[in-house]
């Protein structure tokens, strides 16, 4: 059986790669932050009793920020695959801790790969690289566009690409990034974008809400739906040869259109609901993505399914189920 290790298990993308390497048979062990509060929401569908002998889901403590510990878990789990999901991954919150986000999002990509290499493991390495490093480039983007990061998240994510890279030349390593565009899903952090939309729109159309409070809604994104993006990551891991690649659907909507789409499809008119608010813009803005997709789908058959008008379907009406009690 394949051991998988995942970094970020707790997130969005961790829980539904842990569902696809589940499903494929490996044991999938994760890493999760010791917290006063349960953090495991998006996965708690899959925990297993303990007791139970054919139990294939593991949970360990630990942190980025924890190198020793690092260590420990990978000399005793010695996995064949780690997938590096776990950062500070909110580009807005990353300019109010720039220092935190570069150690964590950042260095935490060298303690984990230094890690490797120290308890000397056989293994292939994913780095979740993310479209946030072409910043101010303008699309399309792909693997061979300069990289012009825009925020504190943004460089931290651009010394964890070349590192991972370095450790691939310098030993050999089997490490890849995915340079993932921005996807969403019903378990997406309620203060991205997407899902601050689709939560406000059906607790506006239930009446338990008055109004949307957004910034930028000129910003140009490339969105895709989660569970097809951690598809990818594995993926690239069965190939053949390391390699980065860009995952992406190769669409773009402004955010201005998310809205538009989100209140449209519960019949409601969004210009009479969403206010402007200063707080929830960023110092410098990424104007505007569009991913080129071509080498994933040539070399992994990868291609985008789900696209912005069915994502904003799949994610408002999620939202409503949540928030309507059941009979
Ligand atoms: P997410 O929902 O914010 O999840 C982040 C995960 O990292 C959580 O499990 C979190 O644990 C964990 N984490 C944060 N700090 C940690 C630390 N110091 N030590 C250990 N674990 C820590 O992110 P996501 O959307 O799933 O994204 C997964 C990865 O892909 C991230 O690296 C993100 O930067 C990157 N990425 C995301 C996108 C996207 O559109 N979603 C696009 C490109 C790249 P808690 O649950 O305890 O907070
Ligand atoms: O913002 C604008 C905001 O926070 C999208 C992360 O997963 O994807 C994500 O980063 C756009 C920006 O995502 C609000 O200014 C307007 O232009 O949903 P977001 P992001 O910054 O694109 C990349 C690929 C990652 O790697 C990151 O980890 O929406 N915007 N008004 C707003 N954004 C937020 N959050 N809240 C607002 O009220």
């Amino acid at each position: 059986m394949k051991k998988a290790l995942i970094t970020g298990i707790t997130g969005q993308d961790g829980s539904y790669l842990a569902e696809l390497l589940l499903a494929k048979g490996y044991e999938v062990h994760g890493l999760i932050r010791r917290a006063s509060t349960f953090n495991t929401k998006r996965i708690d569908h899959l925990y297993e009793d303990p007791h139970q002998s054919d139990k294939r889901l593991f949970l360990h403590y630990g942190d980025l920020t924890d190198g020793s510990r690092l260590v420990t878990l990978l000399a005793s789990i010695r996995p064949v695959e780690v997938y590096h999901l776990a950062a500070q991954s909110h580009v807005r919150v990353s300019f109010d801790e720039p220092e935190y986000t570069g150690d964590t999002t950042g260095m935490g990509t060298t303690r984990l790969l230094e890690a490797i290499r120290m308890v000397g493991l056989d293994c292939r390495f994913y780095q979740a690289s993310s479209s946030e490093m072409f910043g101010a480039t303008p699309p399309p983007q792909n693997e061979d566009t300069p990289f012009y990061p825009r925020s504190p998240y943004g460089a931290a994510k651009v010394y964890g690409y070349w590192m991972a890279r370095n450790y691939r030349e310098a030993y050999d390593l089997f490490a890849v990034n995915g340079i993932l565009f921005n996807h969403e899903s019903p378990r997406r952090g309620e203060t991205f974008v997407t899902r601050k939309i689709t939560r406000a729109v059906a607790a506006i159309k239930l009446g338990k809400q008055d109004r949307l409070y957004l910034g930028n809604l000129s910003a140009c994104r490339d969105w895709g739906y989660a569970p097809e993006y951690v598809e990818a990551m594995w993926r690239m891991l069965q190939h053949d040869t390391p390699s980065d690649y860009v995952v992406a659907t190769g669409t773009s909507y402004s955010v201005r259109d998310f809205v538009a789409l989100a209140f449209d499809h519960v019949g409601l008119d969004w210009e009479k609901y969403v206010d402007h608010d200063t707080r929830y813009e960023r110092p410098t803005e990424v104007d505007s993505l569009i991913g080129d997709a071509s080498k994933a789908t040539t070399e992994l058959g990868w291609k985008a399914q789900t696209h912005v008008p069915e994502l904003v379907r799949i994610m408002v009406d999620a939202d409503l189920a949540a928030l309507t009690p059941e009979d």
